[in-house]
């Protein structure tokens, strides 16, 4: 890739990631046209020449020196704002990505199932394979084995729920 195509995709990239921040938490305000790791730039830039020098980066503990080279497309030794986004956007994703991961999957529709009253007492079984989630275990109305369906497909990361829950009848 060359730099232009570069900082397109770390454009886009840093777009999907505002949108889907955005959507996360309303709470959350961002600055007109202010990349979303703007303030964090400024904090960092002690000197406030624009860029992140090493000793400036140091404290920030996630920027080991492995990291900022890599980061360094223009081999300057220092990381300007769009060198310094464009890493945190990475990290930004793999987050994303860990957070979708099978095992949250599985712990966050286990919680979800225990939070309902319903269906607590019941022992609802959860495995999940590439964000495909399968449910198994007995439960005494078609109702509830309903509920857990929806209740697990609004996790978050979840792709598809295939239902194998048996009613005891
Ligand atoms: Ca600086
Ligand atoms: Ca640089």
């Amino acid at each position: 890739m060359n730099n232009l195509t570069k900082s397109i995709v770390a454009i886009a990239v840093s777009g999907f990631v505002i949108s889907a921040y955005a959507h996360e938490s309303d709470s959350m305000t961002m600055g007109d046209n202010q990349s979303p790791n703007h303030q964090t730039f400024t904090m960092f830039d002690t000197n406030k020449d624009g860029v992140l020098s090493a000793s400036e980066l140091s404290k920030d503990p996630s920027f080991t020196k492995a990291r900022i080279a890599k980061a360094d497309h223009d081999n300057d030794g220092t990381l300007d704002e769009a060198e310094y986004t464009e890493q945190k956007v990475m990290t930004g994703e793999s987050e994303v990505k860990q957070v979708a991961s099978d095992s949250w999957i599985t712990a966050q529709a286990k919680t979800q199932l225990l939070a309902e009253e319903s269906l607590k007492s019941l022992k609802i079984s959860v495995e999940t394979f590439k964000g495909e989630v399968l449910l198994s275990g007995f439960v005494s109305t078609e109702a509830l084995k309903i509920k857990a369906k929806n209740i697990v497909s609004k996790v978050k990361g979840v792709k598809s729920v295939k239902n194998g829950i048996v009613v005891k009848k």
